[in-house]
């Protein structure tokens, strides 16, 4: 029985603190299924790897991850080592005593969780009778070549087998909870249901196949969602506090040095453009041209590129992160960062001789001749270098030659909008079809690093069951665009108060047409234009505050709360639950700044009104630290310090 209490105490003093009572994990096992255990694919990796840490921190050994064993994937991030618990050794051995392989680690990221991986290939010769178990067991054909449907059902045939083995071993002595992660995993828990395996099971759907076609069909299914769904659980992520308070302002600054130094480089010869009066804009993600909103963002780019020439100094260079079939990069993307390079080159050549030059003469107690300190074989570099800098094309806006030019979205619309990095346009494209990484020859910086040396992540997405990328912004204290058609978005609007004030726009693709959208989102992005050097930190430093409301330690009572459910509901008698648990964060909304003007016309920004000086420097810290007390204590501020 549950007797004691579990409490979850609030990380900021800001979030609600929340009790529930505390399982007894001594006399439990957990198993967390998911094809991507050690195995990044998308956003699934993502929720099982970042919360990974807390979980391990409730369950220690009794926590186990589960999925398929790939050869490369276990070389490179698990270490091999025996189970724990004799049971386990017991049920893996049953199956490799049939010809499975299974293998047993630690998975080597922050919690280091064990993980059971299962080996596809080798039990592959069953898949004929496991096809013909799972049409008796629930009538679900599985067509005869698709490679992932089978790989789904191989996987779960053997969990199902595990499970098994391991509960007839178990009998009263521990109870089991399978936790299930989307479709690939959902064979595992139809055949462990199906064939009475006494566990407690969760399954969730990360909703991106479930979602696409209960959403399709006839199903009322925003209406009908307490009817399928018994938790909603919303991802978080493993947020790291840095001990000095603005260290994430500092590495905005260093981050972003770096993406101008690649932007020099990338627009050599077209460089008419102030860089400290340059914002840098990003979408990235999978490559769904409509889905992932790239269509409004390229549309209201546009509209935004007019609005800056006519009314605003500023230049935005948008980079769009989207993986597409390429062949390597282009030649004239190349070019442009050998060009900086020997630019960089030469100045630290003429730099080296005119520094000894007047090292010399200081020496003999001498003024140097500014007119002959440089000799003519000096200016002959530099002006050799200067010529290289001409260039009879604008720059380029893909980075890499692309398979599909002529009919790739993003290239075709920006032919249609003819945003071509012209000399009058205020927005530049840069469209980088492949994923970052930091051994880039061009753009030599991991997503991490380069998310944090942008202004504003644009994620302006049509379906998005949730969506991580502009999570992560908030948790770097980066700005970001979302919608109310995502998760995330959602998430944020119910529960911030004045979302836009923290940096976290959000784009109403809901209840308004694709043109009022884009007007919205063109606006967004306008104002962020406006706002000062200082404003901009300011909204940083609130940004990142948000962090809390998406760390695990406070998400992660969603996934205690399921686990309560799953054993109250296969095993009434030992688990008692209190079903208004999860209810009390409900209602919660995080405070709006307390800087932020309290009258609607004065706030319709909702960004920081601070000191329109612009004497700041971007990259100088602006302590808001006791703008961040008075709202965790709930203290108005004297209106003099935030004036409007
Ligand atoms: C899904 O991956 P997707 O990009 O197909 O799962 C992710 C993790 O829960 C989620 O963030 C995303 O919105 C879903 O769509």
């Amino acid at each position: 029985p549950l007797s004691r209490s579990l409490s979850m105490t609030s990380l900021s003093g800001v979030l609600p603190a929340w009790e529930e009572a505390e399982l007894p994990v001594e006399d439990l096992l957990l198993f967390e299924v998911a094809w991507e255990v050690t195995n990044k694919v998308g956003g699934i990796y993502t929720v099982i790897q970042t919360k990974a840490k807390i979980t391990v921190d409730e369950w220690g050994e009794n926590y186990y991850m589960m999925g398929p064993y790939f050869e490369h994937n276990f070389k490179t991030q698990v270490e091999a080592c025996e189970p724990p618990n004799p049971a386990i050794r017991k049920a893996m051995d049953a199956l490799i005593h049939n010809g499975c392989q299974v293998h047993f680690g630690r998975w080597l990221i922050e919690g280091s969780p064990f993980v059971i991986l299962f080996d596809i290939g080798s039990a592959a010769w069953n898949l004929d009778r496991w096809k013909g178990d799972l049409w008796e067991t629930c009538r679900i054909g599985l067509p005869y070549h698709d490679r992932e449907a089978n790989d789904s059902l191989i996987l779960g045939s053997l969990i199902a087998w595990f499970f098994k083995e391991l509960t007839d071993q178990l009998g009263d002595k521990l109870n089991v909870i399978g936790h299930f992660h989307e479709w690939q995993a959902g064979p595992g828990v139809i055949l462990s249901r199906s064939r009475k395996i006494p566990m407690a099971t969760v399954f969730t759907t990360h909703a991106t196949l479930l979602g696409r076609y209960l959403c399709a069909g006839n199903a009322d299914f925003y209406n009908n969602l307490d009817k399928v769904r018994d938790v909603v659980t919303p991802n978080g992520l493993n947020v790291k506090k840095f001990s000095a308070m603005h260290e994430f302002q500092n590495l905005h600054s260093t981050s972003k040095a770096r993406i101008q130094e690649f932007v020099r480089g990338h627009f050599y010869g077209h460089l008419d453009f102030n860089l400290e009066k340059t914002l840098f804009f990003f979408i990235a993600g999978r490559y769904e041209f409509s889905n992932k909103g790239a269509d409004i963002f390229l549309e209201s780019l546009s509209r935004l590129n007019y609005l800056l020439r006519v009314r605003n100094d500023m230049t935005v260079v948008v980079f769009f992160i989207m993986p597409a079939k390429t062949n390597n990069f282009n030649v004239e993307s190349l070019k442009g960062q050998a060009v900086r390079k020997q630019l960089w080159d030469t100045a630290h050549t003429v730099k080296e001789k005119f520094g000894k030059k007047l090292y010399d003469a200081l020496l003999k107690g001498q003024i140097p001749d500014m007119n002959s300190i440089l000799d003519r074989d000096d200016f002959t570099i530099m002006k050799r270098a200067i010529y290289a800098t001409q260039r009879h094309s604008l720059p380029p806006v893909t980075t890499h030659n692309m398979l599909d030019d002529s009919t790739d979205p993003i290239l075709s619309n920006v032919r249609r909008i003819g945003l071509f990095n012209s000399r009058n346009d205020r927005v530049k494209i840069i469209f980088h079809p492949e994923f970052l990484s930091s051994t880039s020859p061009l753009l030599p910086m991991d997503y991490e690093d380069f998310v944090r040396g942008c202004n504003l992540g644009v994620f302006p997405s049509y379906y998005e069951p949730w969506g991580y990328t502009p999570g992560e912004c908030t948790v770097m204290g980066i700005p970001s665009v979302t919608t109310n058609l995502s998760g995330f978005g959602c998430f944020m609007e119910e529960h911030v108060s004045d979302p836009a004030a923290y940096g976290v726009y959000i784009v109403d693709r809901r209840f308004r047409s694709p043109e009022e959208s884009c007007k919205q989102l063109t606006q967004f992005m306008f104002s962020f234009c406006q706002q000062s050097l200082r404003q901009r930190i300011i909204q940083r430093n609130r940004t990142e505050r948000l962090s809390d409301l998406l760390d695990w330690k406070y998400l992660g009572r969603f996934y205690i709360h399921a686990r309560h459910l799953a054993l109250n509901r296969a095993f009434p008698d030992k688990f008692k639950i209190d079903p208004m648990a999860p209810l009390k964060t409900e209602g919660f909304r995080y405070p709006r700044p307390y800087s932020v003007p309290p009258s609607p016309s004065a706030s319709i920004h909702s960004t920081p009104h601070h000191s329109d000086v612009e004497d700041d420097d971007d990259d100088e810290p602006y302590d808001e630290d006791e703008e961040a007390e008075r709202d965790r204590l709930n203290i108005k501020a004297p209106f003099c310090c935030f004036g409007i």
